[in-house]
């Protein structure tokens, strides 16, 4: 059976097509510099939003055409594999990620859930004998079901504890049984809602307890692939403990599990943190644990998370820029973590948002390694802190100087010689890259 049958294979036509189910700028087998755009950009797509989003939002229902809504059950689920490996197919996509609830429908007991879950992961495992398409990352919804109420690993309730930590269990047997290259931990209720009822020393503790519980666990099954943490500081919860990427490095250093982990790293949650997306990315590049990013972007006038496809091409370069100098994010990738508008609701809407995404990241990609190759800011940051290459500052840096050199050192100076940080020539220069590299 065929799902997207007004859609056939994606083909790169290059910068001057109009057609709109056809790659502008993605060319998968374009050399960048030593590597292909494919091996580069490591596009995956997200289940929940492309297979299970049916437009509902806090004010209106499901508006999504969708050739499998007349199902429901294990068929909806069956079907929608199905629908899946011809999506990614036709768009090329060498990835995919998935939550346990997204792919199979929950039991009236763990035991029932995974019953289901075994199948359709069979499934799924037999459509990966004979496609390109990998799995990225799997990870446990522990947010929507009412149990999770007061959180997971973080809750209240012992027995949520335990419940949580069976299902991650199973969650890295089914990474490990579909050779996923990561296993995502996203704490969406792993926070408080008030201090007044909460007991942040023991629910953090329990975390880490939770943490070690599943380094050992994928240890005992031989399950390598890489553990990532999502940070994001809030929604649902009010606080969420891993509020972005600096917070979440000094909890996994505290409970000795720095070793173990990375970081997913998501646009959105990147700007609703305060941040911006590249300034998660570099945080993570500069401390070594830079593993994985869902691509998405947010909305400047909302508050909220919004998880659109990106389009912002400074944003997929400057992303793309940290990921360059990070060599690449090694067994992460580009998931795309977004949704169409409730307005799109067309099954081609589906390709069309992710045409739209890759597009933009291979923008960004193209830009960013000739910003690199040319060495713009590269020479710029190297002048600008040439003062640490000589004399005093060379000193600093090599550990030679305490508060009485310095002191003998500073007490006499009469001028600085400071100069301008030319951020607007920057930009400038990057808006020259953006409109000058295609
Ligand atoms: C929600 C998160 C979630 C994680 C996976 O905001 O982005 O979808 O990526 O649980
Ligand atoms: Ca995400
Ligand atoms: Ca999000």
């Amino acid at each position: 059976m065929t799902y997207f049958e007004n859609v056939s294979k994606i083909k790169y036509e290059g910068p001057k097509s109009k057609n709109s189910l056809a790659f502008k700028f993605y060319n998968p087998e374009e050399k960048i510099g030593d590597r292909t755009m494919e091996e580069w950009l490591r596009f995956g797509v997200a289940y929940w939003h492309t297979f299970t989003y049916d437009g509902t939002d806090p004010f209106g229902s499901g508006n999504m055409i969708r050739p499998w809504n007349h199902l429901t059950g294990m068929d909806l689920a069956k079907a929608r594999v199905e629908a899946a490996f011809e999506l990614f197919d036709k768009l090329n996509a060498p990835f995919f990620c998935f939550h346990d609830v997204d792919i199979a429908p929950e039991g009236t007991t763990l035991r029932e859930t995974n019953k289901n879950l075994d199948e359709i992961v069979g499934m799924i495992e037999d459509y990966m004998k004979t496609s390109k398409t990998k799995l990225l990352w799997n990870t446990a919804n522990m947010f929507s079901n009412p149990r999770f109420v007061h959180g997971a690993a973080t809750s209240c309730n012992a027995d949520v504890f335990a419940f949580s930590a069976a299902k991650v269990k199973k969650g890295l047997e089914v990474a490990k049984r579909l050779g996923a290259e990561n296993y995502v931990f996203w704490g969406g209720r792993e926070g408080y809602e008030s201090l007044l009822n909460t007991d942040m020393g023991l629910e953090q503790d329990n975390l880490a307890r939770f943490f070690h519980m599943a380094v050992d666990y994928a240890k005992e099954i031989g399950f390598d692939g890489q553990f990532l943490i999502e940070p994001k500081p809030k929604e649902p919860t009010k606080h969420q403990y891993d509020f972005d990427v600096a917070t979440g490095i000094a909890f996994l250093q505290k409970y000795n599990l720095d070793q173990y982990f990375k970081f997913n790293i998501e646009a959105n949650h990147a700007t609703l943190a305060g941040h911006t997306f590249e300034h998660e990315l570099r945080v993570a590049r500069i401390n070594g644990m830079l593993g994985s990013v869902d691509a998405n972007q947010g909305d400047p006038l909302l508050g909220w998370d919004t998880d659109e496809f990106p389009t912002d091409l400074y944003s997929t370069t400057l992303a793309m820029y940290e990921i360059i100098k990070n060599g690449g994010l090694g067994k992460g990738g580009l998931n795309f973590d977004a949704k169409v508008r409730r307005g799109s609701f067309e099954p081609e809407d589906l390709f069309r948002a992710h045409i739209t995404g890759m597009d933009s990241f291979a923008v960004g990609l193209k830009v960013a390694h000739k910003l690199i190759e040319d060495k713009v800011l590269d020479d710029f940051i190297a002048k600008r802190y040439r003062s640490f290459n000589e004399g005093i500052g060379k000193d600093i840096v090599e550990g030679k100087a305490n508060f009485k050199t310095l002191e003998d050192y500073a007490l006499d100076i009469k001028e600085f010689h400071n100069e301008s940080g030319r951020v607007e020539e920057l930009r400038a220069l990057l808006n020259q890259y953006l409109l000058t590299t295609f």
